[in-house]
């Protein structure tokens, strides 16, 4: 790189993809920051390349653009020479409506082994293909290439980079390979989050076991989940009354569920969580408890953090975290 050797060790993600395919977007989405300061925040470090440093000003990790791919008299060779040699991580960015993907491929197929195992594929503007079944054979195609090129299937992630769909997995995935960035990415609430989950991970290990049991099991893993979601609140300072529990159920989606809790207190609560499970349209094992538990715990995060924040509670948003969980635990 041209800058000074100070950096030299921080983490850096690679982002590789055409023009457009959203790869300031996916900055802008894992940052929070403006989309103006990202545009104004990456410089030169080759002749087409750029980095973004973050945070800045003190940063902790490195956003590497080769800018460029897929447009004419542009000779990639350079730039991705020296962007294989810093890369600990190489997220390819590729639109799920453009299958014109050759040069992407190319340029991955002539990276170096060890890069080849920290790659993740992010299927950017999934809102442009609204068909799911459309957008899911689209997204067969594009693994299918990049597979092909990397002698491996790919890490993937669906997203959109409009909204922020999708980026909770694709945090996952980055801390799992690079974990001193799990903080360094996540927002507000994502410190949160990463803070509790531990505990979150506990109920729902409580909850998967209790469903194994089989008398036990039809009271025990609604009981280990409102036992969860109590001190969860707790932890966020929130109290946790019928009014927030209706509350919470409301933003979930459960009406009627909402209705008992107002009325019935916990006892009923504890149905939400059955409810929960028939919606996603999973069978009741343990597994599935697990699942539904963890993700029952990363919506009850979010709203919690909102409520305790006095931030606006958007119903979406935690629709949006539960079934973003719930996919992941059961992929
Ligand atoms: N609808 C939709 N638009 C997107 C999505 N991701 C990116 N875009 C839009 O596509 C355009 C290009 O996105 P950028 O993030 O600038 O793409 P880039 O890869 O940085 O492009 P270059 O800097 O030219 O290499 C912008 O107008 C984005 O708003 C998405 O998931 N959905
Ligand atoms: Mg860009």
């Amino acid at each position: 790189m041209s800058d000074g050797s100070a950096d030299e060790n921080l983490p850096v993600i690679w982002l590789l993809g055409k023009t457009g395919a959203g790869k300031s977007s996916l900055v802008h989405q894992l940052t929070g920051l403006p989309d103006a300061v990202i545009g104004n925040g990456f410089s030169p470090c080759t002749r087409t390349a750029t980095h973004f440093d973050f945070p800045q000003g003190a940063p902790l990790m490195r956003f590497l653009d080769t800018r460029g791919l897929g447009e004419a008299h542009y000779d990639p060779t350079e730039d991705l020479a020296k962007a294989e040699e810093a890369a600990h991580l190489l997220i390819v960015v590729a639109k799920v409506d453009d299958p014109v993907q050759g040069e992407v491929a190319d340029a991955l197929a002539k990276v170096r082994r060890g890069v080849k195992a920290h790659v993740v594929l992010v299927h950017s503007g999934g809102d442009l293909i609204p068909d799911t079944q459309e957008r899911a054979r689209a997204m067969v195609r594009m693994q299918a290439v990049f597979a092909k090129a990397l002698g491996a299937k790919v890490p993937e992630v669906e997203a959109n980079l409009k909204t922020g769909e999708g980026m909770d997995a694709l945090r996952d995935i980055i801390a799992a390979k690079l974990p001193e960035l799990a903080e360094v990415l996540a927002d507000a609430e994502g410190r949160r989050w990463l803070a509790h989950r531990e505990l979150v991970l506990w109920y729902a290990g409580t909850a998967a076991g209790a469903d194994t049991l089989p008398i036990v099991g039809a009271v025990g893993a609604p009981a280990a989940q409102v036992a969860m979601l109590t001190s969860l609140a707790l932890k966020y300072g929130v109290e946790w009354d019928w009014k927030r529990r209706a509350e919470f159920a409301a933003a979930l989606g459960l009406g009627a569920a909402a209705g008992y809790g107002a009325s019935y207190g916990v006892r009923q609560l504890a149905k939400l969580v059955p409810v929960v499970g028939q919606t996603a349209g999973a069978a009741a094992s343990g597994l599935m408890s697990f699942a539904a538990t963890v993700a029952l715990g990363r919506a009850a995060a979010v709203y919690l953090h909102r409520v305790s924040s006095g931030e606006q509670v958007e119903a979406d948003e935690i629709k949006r975290k539960y079934s973003d969980a719930l996919r992941r635990r059961q992929s």
